[in-house]
């Protein structure tokens, strides 16, 4: 495909139109990443619309939460249907408005639609307990409610499926939600808004359920401060999420934080080489480098370290960078410009302090002068300082080497985030020692995979500057339901707890 010949604005058009999306056009200018050019312009919202959106979200709760979960689950099912059905065209979609591959764009509405099965699943689990009483003709137990209106703030990256993760579990769980997308990613938005609107209709569930505001800062601030908001799930960087979280905190809303990642894995002698090779090349630089999983630390044992890093080398000199809707491109552009200086400064900081770089050059994608695509960068450093301690999202792994393990999972742990991790080894001791209390302190820490790419199953999310929240599957859910104990006494008289006395 020469590059000239591609009209992505055009292409945006009739995705649109195939998608069922009639979207005003406004103010917001959205670039494609692959050529930098402006392919749309949309609509943005003020504070005003905000309070409207979550006004009518909230009237449709208070209708909502009376449906029988598996009731709500029928809705997820239908959205799950829609998905499917538009897979192809919504996957582009992402991939033109993101600059994600093919395969990624596409991945991304698998995970979408893995969700909505999950999420179908668990309208017939949202289980409690029943809780042994100190009392006499007692029961007690706990019951999940739902909430209320779930604020969803998502970031370019995954500018739909992380949506899906939040939208799913809470529709299930009786909430509304409002959904602030990026201000770089509001097409892909609106398309999966459009399908949601299908099947709320279709599905006759109440006006107003499921709101959808564009803009910036104070279309973000207007949701995070509404009282009529009790939850806000929000991903992005750990600047936007201090942010959040102290304003959610100041009223008392809950948070799920979903922030920055400085992922690291550790490559121990017994490895399977090859197999962490691949591990490593697809952990850290699929999506150039844009996921919060991606790897971005590595340690290699000093015994390995020549070999495994002449061959890692090797590997970022080939890869191919280019348009990702060329199937045979691995590596497409960074969402924009100014990603593109951060990820200069980050490499001029490393090689000031003696990293040796390797890649990380601008790559000139033919006619595409404002695009930003680079060549994946590897820095091998002496000591974790400076960068290394900090998430650049830009595809840049910072090498090192390492003698004893319980060293390497000390630095594993070194830094401010604690979203992901991985250790390549055959060694069982080694790979229990690392998946223990006293090993990995991450929200996920993996054996002989990279530390991005994880399955909706599993709980996703971090601790420390990660922002502690988890989203998507396991017990996720319950963060968007409130728990109610309930003790109840059938017997005649009336025990107190822990045999206080009160005679009247
Ligand atoms: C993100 O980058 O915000 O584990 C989410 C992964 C994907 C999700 C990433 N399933 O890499």
């Amino acid at each position: 495909m020469g590059s000239k010949e591609l009209d992505l604005k055009a292409e945006i058009r009739e995705l649109l139109m195939a998608l069922g999306v009639n979207a005003a056009e406004g103010p917001l200018r959205v670039h494609s990443p692959i050529s930098g050019e402006e392919v749309a312009s949309v609509a943005v919202h003020d504070a005003e619309t905000v309070e409207a959106t979550v006004g009518a979200a909230h009237a449709a709760f208070l209708l909502w939460r009376d449906v029988p979960a598996p009731r709500r689950g029928e809705l997820v099912r239908l959205l799950g249907e829609e998905l499917r059905a538009h897979k192809t065209a919504l996957g582009r979609l992402v991939s033109i408005e993101v600059g994600k591959s093919v395969s990624e764009g596409l991945g991304e509405v698998q995970e979408m639609i893995d969700i909505c099965d999950f999420a179908v699943g668990l309208s017939r689990q949202l289980y409690g307990l029943t809780i042994a009483t100190e009392r006499p003709d007692h029961r007690m137990m706990e019951t999940w409610h739902p909430l209320g209106v779930t604020g969803i703030i998502s970031a370019f990256n995954f500018p739909v499926a992380v949506w899906a993760w939040n939208a799913a579990l809470a529709l299930v769980c009786g909430n509304a939600i409002v959904w602030k997308p990026s201000e770089k990613a509001p097409i892909s938005a609106l398309a999966v808004q459009a399908l949601l609107n299908r099947v709320l209709v279709q599905s006759g569930a109440p006006d107003g359920l499921a709101g959808l505001v564009i803009g910036g800062r104070e279309v973000g601030e207007a949701l995070v401060d509404d009282p009529r908001v009790p939850l806000v799930s929000a991903t992005g960087s750990t600047e936007m999420g201090r942010k959040v979280g102290q304003r959610l905190a100041g009223r008392f809303g809950r948070a799920i934080l979903e922030l920055g990642g400085n992922n690291a894995a550790i490559v121990t002698p017994s490895a399977d080489l090859d197999l962490a090779l691949h591990g490593v090349a697809f952990a850290a630089m699929g999506t150039a480098g844009q996921r919060c999983t991606t790897l971005r630390r590595l340690f290699v044992h000093e015994t390995i370290y020549d070999g495994f890093v002449a061959r890692l080398k090797s590997v970022y000199a080939s890869v191919s960078v280019g348009n990702p809707l060329v199937e045979s491109n691995l590596v497409g552009p960074l969402i924009d410009g100014r990603a593109l200086e951060s990820m200069r400064h980050a490499l001029e900081t490393a090689a000031a302090s003696g990293g040796v770089v390797t890649g990380g050059e601008r790559v000139e994608i033919g006619g595409w002068p404002d695009a930003a695509y680079v060549r994946p960068a590897m820095v091998e450093m002496a000591s974790q300082d400076g960068p290394v301690l900090q998430e650049t999202f830009a595809p840049i792994l910072y090498v090192m080497r390492y003698t004893h393990l319980a060293d390497a999972i000390a630095l594993n742990n070194a830094v401010s985030q604690g979203l992901s991790s991985s250790i390549f080894t055959t060694n069982m001791r080694e790979a229990e020692r690392f998946l223990s209390g006293r090993g990995s302190d991450c929200g996920i820490a993996n054996v002989n995979i990279g530390t991005s790419g994880a399955e909706i199953g599993g709980a996703f999310g971090g601790e420390k500057e990660t922002g502690g929240g988890r989203e998507s599957g396991s017990d996720s859910w319950k963060a968007y339901m409130r728990r109610a104990t309930n003790t109840i006494n059938y017997g005649a008289t009336l025990p107190l707890a822990q045999g206080v006395t009160f005679d009247v």
